[in-house]
């Protein structure tokens, strides 16, 4: 192969791969050190309902204090797959790009998840699934948990990051507070 060929080779690779991982976005990403990690139902000190509507989630922001343990109970009550997802800006930013891809294969129709498309097998192991444990995504109607044990601090955000709706509006804060009880 020539170096022209194996550039080109090798940059069509890294879009895949980057596009591919992205889809699977196989959990963690060492993102957590920011955002916290998944937790257990057990340790959560309460539990919160989240409704999902087109395009905005009640409430719009979460007091947590630093380090807490939350149960969220996720439902969607919009006309629209709807995503929650706890994360960082740039976290959301990203995963915006791999949700657009979601949609250009089809794997999100509007109201409705191609489950059989989410399970395929993309090449070396990657899918479309989306089961990272600090996101949901759900159709009308349907209802998840995540539990989350949040960090000390941070920059951030529960937001569904489905094409267009975090751009309109559809995300909220988590605020870090100390003296919340
Ligand atoms: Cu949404």
């Amino acid at each position: 192969m020539n170096l022209s060929k194996f550039v080109v080779a090798a940059a069509a690779m890294s879009i895949s791969v980057t596009a591919l991982g992205a889809g699977a976005h196989g959990g963690g990403h060492g993102h957590s050190a920011k955002t916290g990690e998944p937790g257990k139902a057990s340790d959560a000190s309460r539990s919160i309902t989240v409704e999902m509507y087109d395009n905005y989630y009640e409430p719009e922001a979460i007091d947590v204090k630093p380090g807490e343990t939350l149960r969220f109970v996720v439902e969607n009550k919009g006309s629209q797959v709807h995503e929650f997802n706890i994360g960082t800006p740039a976290m959301h930013e990203a995963h915006q790009k791999e949700m657009m891809m979601m949609v250009e294969h089809g794997v999100i129709q509007g109201g409705k998840l191609n489950h059989d498309m989410m399970e395929m097998d993309m090449g070396s192991g990657q899918s479309m699934k989306h089961d990272d444990p600090n996101s949901v995504l759900l159709e009308p109607g349907q209802s998840e948990e995540v539990v989350w044990t949040f960090s000390e601090q941070g920059n951030i955000e529960f937001a569904c990051n489905v094409p267009g709706h975090y751009q309109s509006g559809m995300y909220g804060k988590v605020n870090f507070n100390l003296g919340f009880k």
